[in-house]
């Protein structure tokens, strides 16, 4: 890395403020790809530039220089517009710095867990073995049968909504930036062009989630409450505040009360509710880095529906909760204690809060009393690029071992209409249907059909049990 001082400090810097991807293409954006060592280079770099911007940190240089620097190289990479440099990387200063001065990594660590073991880690937290304690005492799995009484209950189940509340028809739909259909970007030509009720590359215009609430007002009769499994806010990471973030989740909110009042709304955190994106520490980070200005805001937007001491403090402390409803007990988890990108848990990515094993407490809880179980969450556990392996690995033991007791586990996340099978460890076990999910239905809404006729038609896509 003959790389001249100052340009070299510069690529140090970026690596400590940009999020993985844009990290991956700045530095595959110094060519270093080109000598045919690809990731035995893109290792060695990485290495170097962790150690040098630690060395850095060491002699105090001022977090606005290491600020003004980073934003220098990352409009120099090219990989990002001036405006986005300028505003993304004072958003992930103060988790980067802080992360960076008190994880146990080494350098070598760090970048085998950023770059995807291309530096061939020994310890990678995000893929270091850990077990929770799981007890023994698995009632013998009784094989499923469809329920003979005619009692079912409806859920509505609804993810992953991305509000953007500076959706503005009529902008570039299609554009250079990470997010289109919103200012500063000018008018598109009249095949680019961002409709009244929406567009397929943007996040989704007010009215639009209004006219699905006016429809769900009107449809009410046919579910009987609300999972509801996050990411609410829009993408447009590089110029979010704590602020925004809140009222956002709170816009939502209200709009749940006010067109469906009588419907329990039982909720779990994206990956976005936060700011920065995926900046979701433990509840032992304390002070101006803790997440409790976002965490008391929603306990409070929820307290109706987190109406046990219990649920309302896990809640308050973790972002998770367990609350009983109509005889099933609902088990919220905070997944993004498994997202890789959740930079704090470099500093310890083992259980964050203990939340799994808390889990387990409950699950058992509920296997005594004879309880069925939905587990909601954001980030799937199958979900291997964004879910950390150890993590997904205790998930699913729990899952095994009380396959008996959860009858249903339900995500968001992945912006696509997806169910996975999850697999016993033992060989030769064929997968089972988890149980008690009888069918689901999916509706759509044409976005294309909305802009041209003007009238947003939700219709029911297909029912699970018709189609398979
Ligand atoms: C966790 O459990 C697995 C087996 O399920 C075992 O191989 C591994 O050594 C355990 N790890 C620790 C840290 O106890
Ligand atoms: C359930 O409902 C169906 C029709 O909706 C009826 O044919 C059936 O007898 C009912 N079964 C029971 C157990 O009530
Ligand atoms: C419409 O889009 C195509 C590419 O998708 C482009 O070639 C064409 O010039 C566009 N037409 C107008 C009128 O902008
Ligand atoms: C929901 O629907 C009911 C019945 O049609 C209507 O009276 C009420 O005003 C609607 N609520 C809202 C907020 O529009
Ligand atoms: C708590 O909320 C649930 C709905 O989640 C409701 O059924 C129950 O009656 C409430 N309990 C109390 C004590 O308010
Ligand atoms: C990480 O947290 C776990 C659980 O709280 C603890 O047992 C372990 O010692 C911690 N590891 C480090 C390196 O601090
Ligand atoms: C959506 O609507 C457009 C315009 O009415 C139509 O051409 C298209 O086939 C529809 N797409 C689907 C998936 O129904
Ligand atoms: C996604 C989409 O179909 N967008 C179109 C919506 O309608 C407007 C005009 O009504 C078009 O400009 C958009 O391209």
């Amino acid at each position: 890395m003959e790389k001249k001082g100052c340009s070299f400090v510069f690529l140090c810097l970026a690596l400590l403020y940009v999020t993985r991807p844009v990290l991956l293409a700045s530095l595959k954006g110094i060519d270093l790809s080109k000598s045919g060592l690809g990731s035995s280079i893109l290792c060695d770099t990485c290495i170097g530039l962790v150690t040098t911007v630690r060395k850095l940190a060491k002699l105090h240089v001022s977090q606005e220089l290491i600020e003004k620097a980073a934003i220098e190289y990352c409009e120099k990479s090219g990989r990002a517009d001036e405006r986005i440099c300028k505003l993304i990387i004072p958003e992930f200063k103060d988790e980067v710095l802080y992360v960076f001065d008190h994880t146990a990594l080494s350098s070598r660590e760090i970048c085998g867990t950023v770059l995807d073991d291309k530096c061939g880690s020994t310890y990678d937290p995000f893929n270091q073995q850990w077990n929770v304690t799981i007890p023994g005492g698995k009632p013998p799995i009784k094989p499923y049968h469809p329920p003979k009484v005619n009692i079912t209950n409806r859920i509505l189940h609804i993810s992953d909504i991305h509000w953007d509340p500076q959706y503005t028809p009529g902008l570039q739909a299609r554009c250079d930036e990470p997010l289109c259909c919103r200012p500063p970007l000018p008018k598109g030509d009249p095949n680019n062009s961002a409709g009244a009720w929406g567009d397929a590359h943007c996040d989704i215009p007010l009215q639009t989630v209004v006219n699905l609430m006016e429809h769900l007002n009107a449809t009410q009769d046919q579910f009987e409450w609300i999972y509801m499994t996050g990411d609410l806010p829009a993408h447009n990471d590089w110029s979010q505040t704590r602020s925004g973030q809140v009222d956002i989740f709170n816009k939502m909110i209200d709009l749940f009360n006010e067109y469906l009042p009588n419907k329990p709304v039982f909720y779990s955190f994206g990956n976005h509710e936060s700011d920065p994106v995926n900046s979701f520490p433990p509840n032992y980070i304390t002070g101006s880095n803790s997440i409790s200005w976002l965490y008391d805001d929603a306990a409070d937007k929820l307290k109706k529906w987190l109406n046990t001491t219990d649920a309302y403090n896990t809640f308050k402390s973790g972002g998770y909760y367990s609350v009983d409803y109509n005889g099933i007990r609902i088990i919220s988890l905070q997944t993004n204690y498994c997202n890789k990108q959740n930079w704090w848990l470099l500093i310890n990515g083992t259980d964050p809060d203990g939340m799994l094993q808390w889990f387990v407490e409950k699950l058992l809880d509920a296997e005594k009393k004879g309880m069925k179980v939905h587990v909601l969450g954001h980030i799937s556990p199958g979900d291997g690029a964004d879910c950390s392996n150890a993590w997904s690995a205790n998930y699913k033991k729990i899952a095994l071992r009380f396959e008996n007791t959860i009858a249903g586990q339900f995500f968001g996340h992945c912006h696509e209409d997806r169910f996975h099978f999850m697999v016993d460890f033992e060989p030769n076990t064929p997968p089972r249907p988890y149980g008690q999910v009888l069918d689901h239905d999916t509706y759509i809404l044409n976005i294309t059909d909305a802009n041209l006729t003007n009238k947003p038609k939700w219709i029911h896509e297909y029912s699970a049990k018709f189609l398979f």
